[in-house]
């Protein structure tokens, strides 16, 4: 059975009386091969092993992912719908909860008009799921108002990319390739604590004598294998890539054969690089000049290179510029469309890439088609059974949601896999506009922060309950196992959409059996489009190892490599980025004199939801902390553990300190996987990047203030 591809060696770790399903975790990008362990009597999850087979992970999982199966049948699973009765949360049955979101949804819409509505979606979910929340805001209930959390995540990412390659494909070649790389640019990201099985590519490549550059204002556990750590402010990426470029040039390390050939801009790139010298660098970025030219020097002159960034560079308000100077990086040597070199971003959620591509976003349909062009929307009705005309126009962002929630344009909301009044940026704000909501519906399978808010819980199921694909940090598109049927009276999302959308008379646009047949219309709707799945089928996936895509016709084996002879923007040409320096939203001021920045911790995942009901994981990391240099805290007369409080315009948290010499004196650091008074989110700044929408979460200008005892 295709279901399980144990193979002989690791039958043999198979106990008597248990099967093992043969997935990959519910977490990050990396998404790390698993054995899923089943009792066949109960039919209960008892435990995992790691998939020493998975060409990408190899066996190796991190302390999220080897728990994550106690998530599945966990204590705290909603286990049937609920509805808020007098503020208090009661039981129901399916029929109740349909019922009611049913007249709710079409009284709001009947009073105020389709757009009432609006519809939150996320990238935990498979394709077939991400896909069908696309379909079901604009199909299912008609509104424009669909955008999902990816929009706090990769959309920099993929505005960078589509600036400068013409395509959003998180990772120019496979991974399997880094071990043969010579150099690694890394900036703003933490991969030894986000991704940490990628690390394995990265030793494997440095026992090659391959060196490692990291740009962070932390020395985080991925700057210490660093062969250079260059501790820049937060918020100056635009100056540290035009600086890096700057030498690039001078030194003489830019590949004309290739630039000629294949880029656009050269001449205006070298023009605004010109001013970027290290002395410049330095002083915008706080990065001592030797560093500087250290770095160039360790780039320039490496045979084969990746430029890697994550969120650190991405989540500002230049985030895009960001990812297209980097990107420029790596196009002025020559690397991207060649073999153990080029660019890649670190996809953060599990499904972060496919999610993204497949028509979730307030402006994207299927296959990273334009909701706004005409010929787009034709082939897309066309698949989906609906006139052009009936297709809704452009939403707004993620953020920019929860204003028309305030101002009452948005009047009811179902969020599915996300949990924003913990994940978004002002917290304070995004919480009153989404409690002034007259109908929330939340589906979800642990009761968040957010689900809390709703008047109606859908009981969803876990990555574990249903089956479908995902696509990983590469662009590989792989498969996700039924492992236990459904717990409780929870359903998969899928289902829930349809039987929604069969409530609000347009069920048979969602007549579905199984995920595979979502998954047969997404590879047609996504057939001719950036992102084509076309030639990717179950069965394929399991023969080799995945598909990357694009996989354009049915006997295509997918491209693991992209860009080797073009790129795909209109003239196959790149664009290089032609960025002058830009600085964060925020300033400091007198009375917010340092900087904030915010991001993840190993034990943790994302808003914490999954994450703080693992007791192992709890333990490990019980409550959020500031991190701040010994100088900063002795400048406060601060004590290792003592509470602070720490404020912005926005709002204030009291949050105990931990003293570590391993960041900027100027610079605080917290970690944002805790909801409520918990939640760095209270004092975040919501600048948005003017084309990405992308909150501006890396840096915001902040007060620390000792508590009086
Ligand atoms: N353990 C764990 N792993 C995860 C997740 C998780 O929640 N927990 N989430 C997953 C998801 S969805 C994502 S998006 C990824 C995120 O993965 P990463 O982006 O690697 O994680 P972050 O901690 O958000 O930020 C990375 C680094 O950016 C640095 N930084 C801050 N400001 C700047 C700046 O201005 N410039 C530069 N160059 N660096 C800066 C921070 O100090 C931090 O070390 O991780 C994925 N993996
Ligand atoms: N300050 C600060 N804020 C940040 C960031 C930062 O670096 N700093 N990073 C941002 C980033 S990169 C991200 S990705 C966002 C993430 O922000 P969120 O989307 O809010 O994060 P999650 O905790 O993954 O929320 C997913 C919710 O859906 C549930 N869930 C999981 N799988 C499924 C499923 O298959 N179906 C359903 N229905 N529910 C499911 C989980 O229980 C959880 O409650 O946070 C952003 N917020
Ligand atoms: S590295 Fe990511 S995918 Fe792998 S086990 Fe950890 S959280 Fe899961
Ligand atoms: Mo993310």
């Amino acid at each position: 059975m295709s279901q399980f591809l144990v193979k002989e060696g690791v039958k043999n770790q198979i106990r008597q009386g248990e099967k093992l399903v043969t997935t990959h975790c519910c977490y990050c990008g990396m998404q790390c091969g698993m054995h899923i362990r089943v009792d066949e009597k109960s039919n209960k999850v008892v435990g995992v092993e790691p998939r020493y087979d998975w060409v990408l992970t190899k066996g190796k999982m991190c302390p999220k992912g080897v728990t994550a199966y106690q998530t599945i049948d966990h204590p705290d699973r909603i286990k049937l719908p609920l509805i808020k009765k007098n503020g208090k949360f009661v039981e129901s049955s399916w029929e109740e909860a349909l019922d009611l979101i049913e007249r709710k949804f079409k009284e709001l819409q009947e009073k105020y008009g389709k757009d009432t509505l609006g519809v939150y979606g996320g990238v935990s979910m498979t394709n077939e799921k991400c896909y069908l929340v696309g379909k079901y805001a604009r199909v299912g209930l008609g509104t424009r108002y669909v955008d999902y959390n990816g929009r706090y995540c990769m959309s920099s990412a993929a505005g960078g990319f589509n600036k400068t390659l013409g395509m959003d494909r998180g990772s120019t070649l496979p991974w399997t390739e880094l071990e043969h790389s010579d150099c690694f640019f890394m900036s703003g990201t933490n991969t030894a604590e986000c991704h940490p099985t990628s690390i394995q590519w990265f030793w494997k490549a440095k026992d090659k004598g391959a060196k490692i550059i990291v740009a962070d204002p932390r020395e985080t556990a991925t700057a210490r294998i660093a062969d250079v750590h260059l501790d820049l402010l937060p918020g100056t990426d635009t100056a540290l890539a035009n600086g890096i470029m700057h030498l690039l040039i001078k030194h003489d390390y830019v590949d004309y054969e290739y630039v000629q050939e294949r880029c656009n801009n050269f001449a205006e790139l070298k023009e605004v690089t010109a001013k970027f010298t290290p002395e410049y660098t330095s002083k915008l970025t706080g990065v001592a000049v030797e560093k500087i030219i250290k770095a160039a020097h360790i780039f320039g002159k490496s045979p084969r290179s990746v430029v890697m960034f994550a969120r650190g560079v991405e989540q500002q308000v230049s985030g895009v510029d960001n990812v297209s100077l980097y990107t420029s990086m790596a196009l002025l040597r020559g690397q991207i469309g060649k073999f153990a070199s080029g660019v890649a971003t670190f996809t953060g959620q599990g499904n972060g890439q496919g999610g993204r591509e497949h028509g979730q976003k307030a402006d994207a349909l299927p296959g990273y088609r334009k909701i706004n062009d005409p010929k787009h929307v034709e082939y897309v009705s066309g698949v989906w059974g609906i006139k052009p005309e009936e297709m809704p126009k452009e939403g707004v962002s993620a953020y920019e949601m929860f204003g028309l929630m305030e101002n009452k344009t948005i009047r009811g909301m179902h969020v599915i896999c996300s949990n924003p009044v913990v994940s978004s940026p002002n917290i304070n704000y995004v919480t009153k506009a989404m409690e002034g909501l007259d109908f929330l519906v939340v589906s979800d399978f642990f009761l968040s922060e957010t689900a809390e808010l709703a008047d109606v819980v859908l009981p969803a199921t876990t990555w574990a309950e249903d089956e479908g694909t995902t696509t990983n940090i590469e662009g590989r598109v792989i498969r996700i196992r039924k492992v236990v049927e459904p717990i409780g009276e929870s359903k998969p999302d899928w289902e829930i959409i349809k039987l929604i959308s069969e409530r609000m008379e347009k069920g048979k646009y969602f007549d579905y059996s199984e995920p595979r047949e979502i998954f047969d219309e997404l590879r047609v709707a996504s057939k001719g489009g950036k992102a084509d799945y076309f030639g990717v089928t179950y069965e394929k996936i399991d023969e080799q190892d995945g598909v990357f895509w694009p996989a354009p016709t049915e006997d295509s084996k997918g491209t693991p490599s992209i860009f080797q002879e073009k790129f795909a923007t209109e003239d196959g040409k790149a664009n290089l980025a032609v960025i002058d320096y830009r600085g964060p939203a925020e300033v400091k001021s007198k009375e917010f004199p340092l900087w904030l920045t915010t991001g993840r911790v190993v034990f943790h995942y994302l808003s914490g939801n999954q994450t703080r009901r693992v007791g192992f994981l709890m333990e490990q990391c019980p409550e959020p902390f500031v991190e701040m240099h010994p100088e900063l805290a002795s400048q406060y007369q601060i004590e290792n553990g003592e509470k602070v409080k720490l404020s912005t315009p926005r709002g204030h948290m009291i949050v105990p300190v931990k003293i570590t010499k391993a960041i900027r004196k100027d610079v605080m650091f917290v970690p944002y996987h805790w909801g409520k008074h918990q939640s760095v989110n209270q004092l975040t700044n919501p600048a948005l990047d003017p084309t990405s929408r992308m909150p501006e979460f890396k840096v915001c200008a902040v007060k620390l203030e000792k508590l009086s005892k």
